[in-house]
Parts: C-alpha cells; structure tokens; sequence
C-alpha cells in the first residue's frame, strides 16, 4: 500500500523556498556581445532558474503526497482523521497553481526582458518578476505549513502491513489482549502510535502453515462502549475497519478485569455495529481461574492452553481469502 510515512520530504517554508531560488540565480553569469545583449542574457537566465528551482520544489512536493483516489481505504481514512482529506487536495492543488503562475511569469517577463532596449529596463524586468514570483509563494506559505503539519501527523501512523490478512483484537482492558498478542506472535509485538489514542497501538505478526497474518491490539479504540468515543476515535475506528479481515473479541468471565460480563456483552453489540460485514469470533479468556460453562472458545492467553484452537477458528474466518498457494 501507499505508505503514509514514506518519502515526503521536509517542506520548506515559503521564505525558504524564496532564499534556495533566489541565492542560486545571484551565481549565474553570462556572456554577451555588448553590455545590453549580456545583461539581458543574464535576466533571462536568472528568471528561468528561478522558475526552476520554485516549480520543481513544489512539483516535488505535490508528487510526494500520496494520491487519494479511493476514499474508502485505510489510507484515504487516515488522511482523513489526521489532517482532513478536502484540506489536503486543496493545498496541494494551491501548489499546482503556484507552479503554473510562476511559469506564465516567466514567459511574461522573459519577453520583456527581450525587447528591452537598455540595461536598466532589462533590470526592471527581472526584479519585477523577482517580486510577483515572491507573491506567489508567500501566498502559498499557509499551504506550505499545512503540509508540513501533514507530513508530521503521517509519521504517527502505524506501518500497517496491507498485503497481510489481518486480525484486530478487541474487548475491555485487562481481559488479556497483550497477553494474547504476545502468545501468538512468533516476535515480540510492535508498538506503535496511532492517531488520537493516547496509548500504542500493538501490532504483531502470527505465522502458522507457512503463512503470516498481522494481529492488532488497539488500546483507547476498542475497549470502551461506543457513546464514549469521540468522533475523531471514531473514525480512527473507521480506518481499521478497512484493515480488519475478522475481529476477535476477548470476553473475560472471571471478571478480575474489574468489568461485568454484561458489560462486555454490551461492548460485543456496538464492536459488531462498528464492522459490519466482518466476522466476530468471540472468546472466553482466563479459563484458569473461571469457567463459565458456556459453548463458547475458550483459552488462558497466559499459559497458552486453548490458544491455537482459537487462532485456528480465526483463520478459518479468513480462509476463502487466502490465495492457494502460502506466501512464504
Ligand atoms: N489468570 C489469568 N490472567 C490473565 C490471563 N491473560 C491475561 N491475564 C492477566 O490479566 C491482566 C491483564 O492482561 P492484559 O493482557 O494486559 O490485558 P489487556 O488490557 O486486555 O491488554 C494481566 O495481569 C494478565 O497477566 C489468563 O489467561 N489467565
Ligand atoms: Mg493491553
């Protein structure tokens, strides 16, 4: 997938921008005939180096951001809990604008610089278009600062694996989702942050029959009822839904967690409201040091007992997703 942490270069402020443009042209230098023929040779040069330095920084800067053509993946969904899809598109285009006014300037202003018949006019030409080019990219230094805000706020998204089947875990604290995450994960389970959630987000890799799913634990997000969560929570829900192949949601009978089961059944309800369409596999935790009697899967994610079969009905959630041959 389009990751949203790479390659977006730092982002120069506009008078940045200015200073790279205009410090390199003072370094260009000409020959000519006669006086008049040099320093119109030297404008035309200076305008033109200019133009390019300011045109290829923004066109640099418009490629790096990812494209949003699909509003309804994961990463058009980050985008938008981070800094606003609309305010994205309109920033960049402001840039495209830029680059396009800037180059109609430089034809403008080239051809004065051509039918000037003296040094000075030739001179008044350059630094006339010296200022309306200076215009121009101060009038985008706001989108310029909106993108470096951008820019920061994409480096706290998780590096999600978009190629993996993936598996959110969700249930109150203190059920066992760590402890589940770190008995199945062949490696010691990422942390990362994750957008408007005050803790990391854990992300870790179950391997089994030679393939690899990716299992997220989502603190902050999937542990409380729905009417406590705030919209930019929420859509930060929204997003994993595009990650998520099949949920699994941890009750824990015991109650040692300190939440009532009906309680947690009534997380179970609005978790299954939030991903419409995707599998809830629901499992009793600490069968250790209580066993309700249900039907339900049960495990103690502390010592691993029942933890396989769980993963295993997990799986099979995904299998009609699975391509026919393993991936390693
Ligand atoms: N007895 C028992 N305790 C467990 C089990 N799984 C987790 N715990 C304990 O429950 C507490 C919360 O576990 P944790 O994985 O941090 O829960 P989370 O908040 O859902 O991530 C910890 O003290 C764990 O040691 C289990 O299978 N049996
Ligand atoms: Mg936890």
């Amino acid at each position: 997938m389009q990751n949203l942490r790479k390659r977006v270069p730092t982002i120069l402020t506009a008078d940045e921008i200015l200073d790279k443009a205009f410090r390199k042209v003072c370094k260009i230098d000409k020959q000519g005939p006669d006086k008049v023929e040099l320093v119109k040779r030297k404008s035309m040069a200076r305008i033109a180096s200019a133009t390019d330095v300011i045109t290829s920084t923004f066109q640099k800067y418009v490629k790096a951001f990812p494209s949003i053509n699909d509003r309804g993946d994961f990463l058009a969904e980050m985008i938008e809990v981070t800094v606003g899809v609309d305010k994205l598109k309109k920033a960049l285009s402001n840039l495209d604008w830029a680059s396009s006014k800037i180059k109609e300037l430089q034809k403008q202003y080239t051809s004065k610089v051509m039918t000037s018949s003296s040094v000075q006019a030739a001179d008044l030409s350059r630094k006339a278009f010296y200022g309306r080019a200076s215009s121009v990219v101060n009038k985008v230094g706001p989108d310029l600062e909106f993108l470096t805000f951008a820019r920061n706020e994409f480096r706290k998204v998780p590096d999600f694996n978009d190629d993996l089947l993936t598996f959110v875990i969700a249930g109150f604290p203190n059920v066992g989702k760590s402890q589940f995450l770190r008995t199945i994960s062949a490696a010691e389970p990422d942390v990362a942050a994750y957008p408007f959630t005050t803790k990391g987000i854990e992300v870790g890799i179950h391997e089994a029959n030679r393939r690899r799913y990716q299992v997220i634990d989502t603190p902050g997000l999937l542990d409380r009822e729905l009417e406590n969560r705030n919209r930019i929570e929420m859509q930060a829900v929204t997003a994993l839904k595009h990650l998520a192949n099949a949920i699994l949601f941890i009750l824990d009978p015991s109650e040692t967690s300190g939440y009532h089961l009906d309680g947690q059944m009534g997380l179970l309800e609005s978790v299954k409201g939030l991903f419409p369409g995707v599998p809830v596999l629901v499992v009793e935790n600490k069968v250790d040091i209580f066993d309700s009697g249900s039907d339900r899967l049960k495990m103690c994610a502390a010592t691993g007992q029942g933890v396989p079969e769980v993963m295993a009905a997990l799986r099979d959630t995904v299998k009609h997703l699975e391509q026919a041959e393993p991936m390693f």
